[in-house]
This record gives C-alpha cells, sequence and structure tokens, in this order.
C-alpha cells in the first residue's frame, strides 16, 4: 500500500487530497520534517515523501507526486501529447513561481532559517508581491471553473493548498473570482475528508 509521510498541515495537504480524490487505498505517517523516518526516505529531510507500491526509491517533491499519481491514473490532467497539458504545466509553474515562493519564503524568514538569517523586513514585500500575483491570476481565472476550465487538473491542487496556506499565512486576498474558486474547491467531498484526517 502507499505511504504519505507529512503532517497534512504541510505540504502533504495536496498529495493527501489527490489521493482522496482517486479514492485510492494509502496510509498516512504525519512524520516531521527531518525526522529520523522522513530521513530514511528523503535525505534532505523535506515533506512529502511518497513510498509506492512500486520497486525503487520514494518519491519527494509535491508536484512531480501530483503529476505522477495524476498520470498513473490517468485523471485531473491532460496527456502529454496534449498542447493543452503545456498550458497546464505552465499554471503549475507559475503558482510555483508567483504564489508558493511568496509565502515560503516567508515562513522561511518566520521559523525555518536560523533567526540569524531570517530578515523580517522581507515579509512586506512578498505580500504585495503575492497580492500582485492573485490580482492577475484573479483576472486570468475569470469565471472559470478550475484553472483549465472545467476540467480540474494538477495545479488546482497546488493553488487550492496555496490558497489555504495563504490564510494561515496572512496573505489576505479578495477578489470575487479567487474567492467563489476557493469555496468550489473547499466543498468537494475529498477536500473535506482531508481535512478531517
Ligand atoms: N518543493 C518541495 C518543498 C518541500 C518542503 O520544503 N516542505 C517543507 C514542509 S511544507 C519542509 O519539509 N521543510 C523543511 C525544510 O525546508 O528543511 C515540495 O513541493 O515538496
Amino acid at each position: 500500500m502507499m505511504e504519505v509521510i507529512g503532517a497534512k498541515e504541510s505540504r502533504a495537504f495536496r498529495v493527501l487530497w489527490m489521493l482522496e480524490e482517486l479514492d485510492a487505498k494509502y496510509c498516512h505517517r504525519p512524520a516531521k520534517p527531518h525526522s529520523p523516518y522522513v530521513l530514511e526516505h528523503n535525505p534532505t529531510g523535506k515533506i512529502p515523501v511518497l513510498v509506492t507500491d512500486e520497486e525503487g526509491e520514494a518519491l519527494t517533491e509535491s508536484v512531480a507526486i501530483l503529476q505522477y499519481l495524476a498520470d498513473r491514473n490517468g485523471r485531473f490532467s491532460f496527456p502529454i501529447s496534449d498542447r493543452r497539458r503545456a498550458i497546464q504545466d505552465g499554471w503549475t509553474h507559475r503558482i510555483l513561481d508567483e504564489i508558493d515562493a511568496c509565502i515560503w519564503t516567508a515562513a522561511k524568514h518566520s521559523f525555518v532559517l536560523p533567526e540569524d538569517r531570517r530578515v523580517s523586513d522581507i515579509k512586506n514585500t512578498l505580500r504585495w508581491e503575492f497580492a500582485r500575483s492573485i490580482k492577475r491570476i484573479a483576472m486570468d481565472l475569470d469565471n472559470s471553473t478550475y484553472v483549465m476550465g472545467d476540467e480540474m487538473t494538477v495545479p488546482d491542487f497546488i493553488l487550492g493548498h496555496c490558497l489555504m496556506w495563504a490564510k494561515r499565512a496572512r496573505f489576505d486576498y479578495n477578489e470575487p473570482s479567487i474567492v467563489a474558486y476557493f469555496e468550489r474547491l473547499r466543498a468537494r467531498p475529498a477536500f473535506r475528508r482531508t481535512m478531517e484526517i
């Protein structure tokens, strides 16, 4: 059986959510970054990690894991031969560059980096950058159900998780199309089940 390593309050949420959407059988080990169990499977100490039911090393990097699960199940992704896959991948990278990176950098300068390496003032710039990116994404999303239109795909898992993370980190947004988009994702039964893990 597959095993997801990492607490649901981390980027492991994305992986747990997709597994819930896929109705997959898995077990969950909410181990902390750099704990002996995580280091056993990922020498960088980072979470999430997915131990698959196949031979070979465990999978790391939340986006690589999401795309692997999507491709393997033929869901939540356009196939690689389809031009729309490049557009989908464009969204994935855009969300990582413009949204995930802002919130993660703020987290690093709040509690991850050694204290003498933290630059507190950077958070004001990151909040400004986040707000600017969210405005552009809101315009591009407009009234679409998901970033790729009617089909929910990998980048929706990343953006949905980041919007939840942003609220916790007090990165505010109130663009109506983004608020409605997040409410749609949050209302999904698999999202709710993941919240209850
Ligand atoms: N790009 C990686 C980032 C993984 C990551 O940094 N995870 C955090 C928890 S959400 C962590 O393990 N941090 C510990 C560290 O940075 O050493 C991914 O998407 O999986």
